[in-house]
């Protein structure tokens, strides 16, 4: 059980045997072409049901009907073919939708698309999985039609051959030393994962994108890798560096209205379609992070994002522009908008709402931040009216302990997809706004940044695939529960114990509120070092960085000032709170680590119910988890009893009498040594 096959891994199910007679003795594919996803979902169903069952099933192509019960797999169009009688009886299903009928033992399960169809036989089978063999009938329609992940791979990097930004399971599954990999087994099962919860796009490459992906060979490459792709109905998108064609293609400017760089855009946009005639299209990050973008020009972001709908037109591809803008350089301390980085996306979008082309979405953060543990909802979401919207999550613990902390995220993507901003005094929750249920654009939807490894658990963690899980069922209904979720998720992932159920679904659910109390609370941001990755406890490296800007301390405050009175006027929204807010303060990281402490006696109840494998592979990080969490405690409360000498009134921080420090034991085989920043560790001291 080395993670491989995630959530698919149709292990049997109890009683496998006395289920039989409910399920298929065969399955029927209607208009199958191998390489296409009915024929995919014809394979899925055999290896399913052979895998949870112990059923052995073939496929037939259509023409003779076999004996027994039959899953029937194809699109509405090829079955309607076949029974005009019986297009009455069916339901309306929007792109990718599909059908599904139980009956006895015959199931019919019918896509809008191919992919559809494929969708459908992954569902039928996780009912299955799930020890379901009852009747059913069921008409499945994603919200949004654009449901996309981005993996952040370098086609090279330095030193590396094909590292993941920001990636935590190892290197790319796509690039190897500049180039597209050989081998793309691994780009296939990717693929297989992300058709199961309906993903229908993967942008491949780093949105800090190399212009070098664009030259023939590696189009060629591109080519392949949406060959890998194609039998689960994914397709390829691809993030371009604005500066391309200076870079590339040896132009003197890239400049978005200049006729020579239309020109070269739309050549390259055509050969890319003559390689990959189905690729979903382009994703953009321009003028942000030393990012080149049209603002070099003097142009505006609408400018630049157009520049490519209009290549994408005649192939019917879309283009995702990041709305991820802001000048990291400034540094401006007057209260002019540029005091507050959360103010940078509006501020750079306002006015261009009706400049974009159709086939735009611009994809905004979750929050007006960057993916930090607490941020409140994009304002930007709000301004969009005409232009379609996504919504960006990471499901790459960037900022959130790196796949190294337990946090199940779903919690977090709930709040934010029902949050209610109340556009015009009328209802306009989030999630119906990237589904342009609320103001009626045609495109929105998801992108999630998930940058998958070579690693066989993908993320680096076990328990980290729910995440992943919990991403892709939220982008196709966000109506669903996480607790609901992760109930699936761990049946498919663990089997069916009930205590590995209650432990994972107890420290799942309180693991976001333990790493945000006692990492930062009360939308203080994470405290990341900000040098190295975004992983440890460093709230000092973070003071004065026009990047990040997060600590917001000094010797009378925390946080920025959003009071009634001086502020924004923000906090007057809220009722009065009558603990000090340092205290809530202090005392939510003792909360927050304290809650951290008790997953691993959790997670050691299992022992014997799970695998050896995955048991300690678990049990290694959440020992770990335990401890890093004491470390972010004490770094963070020391550093702000520091600045604001104001004493917990539990008397706590800064006194830890009952601590034997390392660097006072007998040390063999250890070094002691003074740390710096000095609050990351007690004494000062660590032992190596
Ligand atoms: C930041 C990441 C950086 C990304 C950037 C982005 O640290 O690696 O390039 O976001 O989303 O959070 O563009």
């Amino acid at each position: 059980e080395d993670g491989l096959h995630a959530w698919l891994r149709y292990a049997r199910v109890p009683s496998a045997s006395r289920h039989q007679g409910r399920l298929p003795s065969a399955v029927v594919t209607l208009n199958a072409t191998e390489g296409l996803p009915v024929y995919t979902a014809g394979k899925e169903l055999v290896d399913g049901i052979g895998g949870l069952f112990g059923k052995k099933l073939k496929v037939t192509v259509g023409a003779s009907k076999p004996k027994g019960t039959i899953a029937t797999v194809g699109t509405v169009r090829a079955f309607v073919d076949k029974n005009p009688s019986a297009a009455a009886g069916l339901p309306e299903l929007v792109e990718d939708g599909f059908y599904l009928k139980v009956s006895k033992g015959d199931v019919l399960i019918l896509g809008q698309n191919e992919r559809g169809a494929l969708y459908g036989a992954f569902h039928y089978l996780s009912v299955i999985a799930q020890g379901n063999v009852s009747d059913f009938t069921l008409t499945s329609n994603p919200d949004a039609p654009v449901r996309w992940v981005n993996q952040w791979d370098n086609m090279q990097d330095g030193g590396t051959h094909g590292s993941v930004e920001r990636g935590y399971g190892g290197d790319s599954i796509f690039f190897w030393d500049g180039y597209i990999r050989d081998d793309l087994t691994r780009a296939g099962q990717y693929a297989r994962l992300l058709a199961s919860i309906g993903i229908n796009a993967v942008v491949a490459n780093n949105v800090n994108a190399n212009a070098s992906i664009l030259t023939p060979e590696n189009m060629d490459g591109l080519a392949r890798i949406a060959d890998a792709f194609r039998p689960y109905g994914v397709q390829l998108g691809i993030a371009l560096n604005f500066a391309a064609p200076q870079l590339l293609g040896g132009l003197d400017t890239f400049d978005p209205l200049d006729k020579t760089v239309v020109n070269w855009w739309q050549g390259i946009t055509d050969n890319l379609y003559k390689r990959i005639p189905d690729m979903a299209g382009y994703l953009v990050k321009a003028n942000s992070e030393g990012q080149p973008g049209p603002m070099t020009y003097n142009r505006t972001l609408a400018d630049g994002a157009n520049l490519f709908a209009r290549t994408l037109q005649p192939h019917d591809g879309i283009i995702l522009f990041r709305a991820f803008v802001y000048d990291h350089r400034s540094l401006n301390q007057t209260l002019d908008w540029k005091a507050d980085r959360a103010n940078a996306a509006v501020h750079y979008f306002d006015g261009l709402d009706d400049k974009f082309e159709d086939n735009v979405l611009i994809q905004i953060k979750y929050g007006p931040i960057d993916f930090q543990v607490r941020e409140p909802v994009s304002p930007l979401f709000a301004h969009l009216r005409k232009t379609g919207s996504a919504i960006e999550l990471q499901i790459t613990q960037e900022y959130l302990g790196q796949q190294a902390h337990l946090v199940y995220l779903a919690p977090m993507w709930k709040e934010l997809l029902d949050f209610d901003l109340r556009v015009d005094s009328k209802p306009s929750t989030v999630k119906d706004i990237v589904a342009g249920k609320r103001f009626g654009q045609k495109l929105g939807g998801y992108a999630g940044v998930v940058n998958v490894g070579t690693n066989t658990t993908w993320l680096g963690s076990h328990l980290a695939m729910s995440n992943l899980y919990a991403y892709g069922k939220l982008a196709w209904d966000p109506s669903l529960t996480s607790t609901g979720i992760l109930k699936e998720w761990t049946t498919l992932t663990f089997g069916y114990d009930k205590l590995v159920h209650d432990v994972i679904t107890k420290i799942s659910m309180e693991s976001w509120p333990a790493y945000e109390n006692y990492s930062g609370n009360l939308g203080i941001q994470t405290l990341t070092d900000i040098l190295l990755g975004h992983y440890g406890p460093n709230p000092g490296s973070q003071d004065g960085n026009p990047w990040g800007q997060w600590t917001r301390a000094d010797d009378d405050t925390i946080g920025m000032d959003r009071t009634v009175w001086n502020g924004t006027g923000f906090a007057g929204q809220y009722p009065p709170r009558s603990r000090p807010l340092i205290q809530h303060f202090y005392d939510a990281h003792y909360e927050g680590s304290a809650m951290a402490q008790t997953f691993v006696t959790q997670w050691q109840k299992l022992k014997g119910r799970i695998d050896k494998e995955r048991y300690e592979h678990v049990l290694f990080r959440l020992i770990y988890q335990a401890g890093h969490s004491l470390v972010w405690r004490d770094s963070v409360n020391q550093f702000y009893f520091n600045k604001s000498s104001i004493a917990d009134t539990r008397g706590r921080v800064g006194n830890h009498k009952y601590r034997i420090e390392a660097e006072n034991m007998e040390l063999k085989g250890y070094k002691s040594y003074r740390v710096s920043p000095f609050e990351a560790a007690s004494g000062f001291h660590c032992v190596v």
